[in-house]
């Protein structure tokens, strides 16, 4: 007998709402609604269309109860950071705005300048991104009427259930919480200038999270709540076996790095801009955010009738290293022409510019992988914690050159895979509250290496030097 819950993840290219079913030795993934995701500007400022992200999870939500009646608890997770405000009544205060918006151009140096990035990290142990919340929510300006903040999956939680919560791994994101208690730091919100009446009691993945309201479905099912920072759920599903291992959680962005027990807090790590992230079980994510699958996304915008996979094996025919640039300029953060920005790297850096769309993917892909590189490095040098394989999980799983290129470059095994590791880890998070399955980290992964799809590419002999040759061209 296995029972089914519907984990609902939204990411920054896609939604999804999927059907887990699970059982104490087997998961299965079917996945009832997908649509797309991606920045809406109105009059210049960038937005997430929140209404029709509700629209399309209600859809998905009545979509996996019909599939399954006996549907027994519903987690929502999605990207980090942003965040609607709501009004003393409960009602939103304007669209939230999407994290690549230009609204915190030279935020973050200012506050880093009142508040010290020495006390940050000591503080939050978080790395300094333009986006994190703080920062947005100094650029936001005036916050009148704002009563109650709730992050993405916070906010369709409440419209689901009409219960407002605040889960902890992805109030770790905000910079305002205590990296050592896991409490919102009441000192640091006041030194920002900000409301504290904003930031209501944290609620911890497995707790329960309210009921599906009458006008979303007819049955009352429970909400759980989860990992709701996609990326928290992601790392839940890394197949590993122990813990000599680096992850990198592969889609819009790479989170490349090691589970910990403990932060890291050293100058050293502040200087890396390494993050100490709040994981399910009490973990901490240690990591840097790599640019990701993102500049190949914006290029395949650019290119109308492109075809990814048909690019993957025209790049994969093509000499490796030819062309790097520094995946991780801010340069490359906000939408536009992408292509054209990476040829202007190209040229500042005294490289040919890629003549053709294959070429464009072989160079975003090499240097993905460099990129790979240096965070597997350095969070193994940063923590003392050694690693024998790096996991990939999310869609870049799907991504063989990517993969084998990653392999080749960081000296290690890459095993990829799950591709829906976020949905999984959501879905397990909530099997385990109900009672379906028991124990730890160490369960839950030995289950889905037993039950998931999963390729090993194992690094190829000889080809370090050429990777060491190129992280120095790239300095
Ligand atoms: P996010 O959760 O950030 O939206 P995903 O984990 O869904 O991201 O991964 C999206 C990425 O997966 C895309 O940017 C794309 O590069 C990659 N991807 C999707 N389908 C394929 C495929 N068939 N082959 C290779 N890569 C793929
Ligand atoms: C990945 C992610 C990442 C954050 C970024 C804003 O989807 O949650 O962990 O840094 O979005």
């Amino acid at each position: 007998m296995s029972t089914p819950v519907a984990a609902v993840d939204l990411g920054a290219s896609s939604g999804r709402v999927m059907v887990a079913s699970v059982s104490p030795d087997a998961v299965t993934l079917d996945e009832v609604h997908r649509f797309d995701n991606g920045p809406v500007s109105l009059l210049g400022r960038l937005h997430w269309d929140a209404l029709r992200l509700y629209s399309e999870i209600v859809a998905g939500l009545r979509a996996a109860a019909a599939r399954r009646p006996d549907l027994a608890s519903v987690g929502i997770d999605s990207w980090a950071v942003d965040y609607g405000l709501l009004d003393r009544d409960g009602a939103l205060l304007g669209n939230p705005v999407h994290y690549r918006d230009s609204r915190t151009d030279g935020v973050m140096s200012t506050v880093v300048g009142k508040l010290g990035a020495e006390s940050l990290y000591e503080t939050t142990g978080l790395q300094l991104l333009p986006f994190n919340t703080l920062f947005q929510l100094v650029a936001a300006g005036s916050l009148e009427g704002a009563e109650r903040l709730l992050l993405m999956p916070d906010l369709i939680s409440y419209w689901l259930t009409g219960v407002a919560g605040t889960e902890v791994t992805n109030a770790s994101t905000t910079q305002l919480l205590d990296v050592r208690t896991r409490e919102w730091s009441s000192d640091l919100i006041a030194r920002a200038g900000l409301p504290a009446r904003l930031f209501g009691d944290l609620r911890r993945p497995g707790d329960p999270a309210g009921t599906l309201v009458p006008e979303v479905l007819d049955r009352p099912v429970p909400v759980t709540a989860v990992g709701s920072h996609d990326t928290a759920s992601a790392i839940v599903a890394v197949p590993a076996d122990g813990d000599r291992f680096a992850y990198i959680s592969c889609g819009t962005w790479s989170l490349v790095g090691v589970e910990l027990p403990e932060p890291v807090l050293s100058p050293a790590s502040r200087e890396a801009n390494f993050t100490n992230e709040a994981g399910v079980d009490g973990t901490v994510r240690y990591l840097r955010n790599v640019m990701g699958l993102w500049p190949l996304q914006e290029c395949l915008r650019a290119w109308p009738g492109a075809d990814l996979p048909t690019l993957l094996g025209e790049a994969a025919e093509l000499p490796p290293l030819r062309v790097i640039v520094d995946v991780d300029d801010p340069a490359f953060l906000p939408p536009g022409d992408m292509p054209a920005r990476i040829a202007a790297a190209c040229a500042a850096t005294g490289q040919p510019v890629p003549g053709s769309p294959a070429e464009f993917t072989r160079c975003i892909l090499d240097s993905l992988a460099l990129a790979h590189r240096r965070a597997v490095h350095q969070a193994q040098e940063l923590s003392g914690h050694s690693v024998d394989a790096v996991h990939i999980v999310g869609g870049g799983a799907r991504n063989a050159l990517l993969c084998q290129l990653t392999a080749d470059a960081c000296g290690l095994p890459v095993v990829a895979g799950p591709v829906e590791a976020t949905a999984l880890g959501n879905a397990l998070v909530q099997a385990r509250a109900l009672g379906v399955v028991s124990g730890g980290l160490g369960e839950l992964r030995a289950l889905l290496r037993r039950t998931q799809k999963i390729d090993v590419f194992q690094a190829k002999p000889g080809v370090e030097a050429a990777w060491r040759a190129a992280e120095r061209r790239l300095r």
